[in-house]
């Protein structure tokens, strides 16, 4: 049973959410990425949301380009929390899907992260799965205290 589904609008944003799944898997979280347009294919994105949810999915995280439809339409057809990352591309190089994620309207959230910042949206989905599974809450702590010490030793 996934814990994640990765969704992205098109397999031209492949490369850039790769380390949604690498940054999970180090944390044993298991993922199932997903190729499917929100404007595109409106239909099939419904039916992936429902059977996601009903294989166990906890957090979507959404990728994508351009006008970024995906992480809105997936919170409107799912209470569980969707974690939307844009991804630069086109003209404005990724300004536009990091507005059109962050500009929700009130009582469909989505969590934006930075553009291109897929390991955090990675992180931001352990953080969440975390608060109720106490072993990976233990090995997140455990990264955040490595990750603390590496930056001491700068100094
Ligand atoms: C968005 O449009 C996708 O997420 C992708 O970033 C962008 C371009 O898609 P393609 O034309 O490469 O399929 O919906």
């Amino acid at each position: 049973m996934p814990q994640v589904t990765l969704l992205v609008g098109s397999k031209s944003d492949a490369d850039a959410v790769r380390p949604v799944l690498s940054t999970l898997e180090r944390f044993g979280v298991s993922c199932t990425p997903i190729v499917c347009s929100a404007h595109r294919a409106p239909e099939r994105l419904h039916r992936i949301i429902r059977e996601a949810e009903q294989g166990g999915t906890q957090v979507f995280i959404c990728g994508a380009g351009l006008a970024a439809a995906l992480p809105g339409a997936t919170a409107a057809y799912t209470a569980r929390p969707v974690i939307g990352l844009p991804i630069a591309s086109g003209a404005l190089n990724g300004v536009d899907s990091l507005y059109s994620i962050v500009q929700m309207p009130p009582g469909v959230p989505v969590a934006g992260v930075g553009i291109n910042a897929a390991a955090n949206a990675a992180y931001l989905a352990v953080q969440i799965i975390a608060l109720a599974d106490p072993a990976l809450a233990e090995r997140y702590a455990t990264f955040r205290k490595d990750q603390s010490a590496r930056i001491d030793a700068f100094e």
